[in-house]
């Protein structure tokens, strides 16, 4: 595995890959309209962890078969930040979580206002796959896999699916567990899973790799999701960038309402293992993956 030292650089530089495609891709803050474009790079400019984008960079180094050969996965990893973040603006709507606060600042209709916020998450939704159009046009096998992959883990089944899953579970806290599954492989899941597999699409990754990526990214969602449970509970608003303790006042059914907290570490460090184990059986053993996946399973200590 990797050193302590290594594995933070290693992640810094993929966090400034990913930031700097994502300023580049995006429409100009001044472009007609500016207050719309102004909103959507609020949200993407706000930081937030990257993950993502730094799972599809990660996966296709792990899986790339060198220069020349593998398409260039900056243009998928902006595409599903941009998924992301407009997942984000609209689950703070005041029609959903209604939140204040995200990535340590006010949320998009707080900064600006609902309409605007509800459009620059229409607009960045839309915009991934002109992105994914545009970035892959040469390679239209990849092309169309990219936006089918992107399109099934955001859509009714997954993101959209675990989303309207949470929400009318709202209120009951005590939720059959495979529900409460349901949600979290879909809602927080998907996503993971898809930058996985969409940074081995880039790299030209056959299905057994596809498979593994696949697999890993379950794992390490369900793991990302219940550490995201426990925070809530354990941490602050501060550290947490967005408001803490609301999965409880909200009567949330969460994998700590659930299981309780001491179950749900111990979780969160079972799933992260078997995506690590994944990863390592990558070409190359992935040890950036494989120590992403455990660094996250501890993260809630
Ligand atoms: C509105 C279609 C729709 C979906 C909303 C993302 C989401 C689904 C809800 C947000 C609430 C939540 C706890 C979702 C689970 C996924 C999750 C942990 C999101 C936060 O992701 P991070 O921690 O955020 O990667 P940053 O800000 O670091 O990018």
């Amino acid at each position: 595995l990797l050193g302590h030292v290594d594995f933070a650089s290693e992640m810094t530089m993929r966090v400034a890959r990913a930031e700097k495609a994502l300023r580049t891709l995006l429409p100009p803050r001044t472009s007609r309209p500016a207050r719309l474009h102004a909103a959507m790079r609020y949200s993407m400019e706000a930081g937030g962890k990257r993950i993502r984008p730094v799972l599809v960079l990660a996966a296709a180094e792990a899986c790339g078969r060198g220069a020349g050969r593998d398409a260039d996965p900056a243009g998928a990893a902006v595409a599903i930040e941009c998924v992301h973040t407009y997942s984000l603006i609209h689950d703070d709507l005041p029609c959903m979580d209604d939140d204040d606060l995200r990535r340590g600042r006010p949320t998009a209709h707080r900064a600006f206002d609902e309409a605007t916020a509800l459009l620059a998450g229409d607009a960045l939704l839309t915009l991934a796959f002109e992105l994914l159009a545009r970035c892959y046009a040469a390679r239209p096998e990849l092309c169309s896999a990219l936006v089918a992959e992107l399109a099934h883990a955001a859509g009714s089944r997954r993101l959209i699916g675990g989303q309207m899953a949470d929400l009318l579970a709202e209120g009951s806290r005590r939720v059959p567990s495979p529900e409460l599954d349901f949600i979290h492989r879909n809602k927080t899941g998907a996503m993971i899973e898809a930058s996985l597999v969409m940074g081995g699409l880039c790299a030209g990754a056959g299905p057994r790799v596809l498979g593994l990526l696949r697999r890993a990214g379950r794992e390490l969602g369900l793991a990302f999701q219940i550490v995201d449970d426990v925070l809530d509970v354990t941490e602050g608003t501060r550290t947490l960038g967005k408001t803490a303790g609301k999965d409880a006042r909200a009567g949330k059914a969460t994998y700590v309402s659930v299981h309780g907290l001491d179950a749900a570490r111990r979780a969160a460090r079972r799933h992260s293992a078997v995506a690590s184990a994944a990863f390592r059986r990558l070409p190359g053993g992935a040890p950036f993956l494989a120590e992403l996946a455990t660094t996250l399973g501890v993260r809630t200590r």
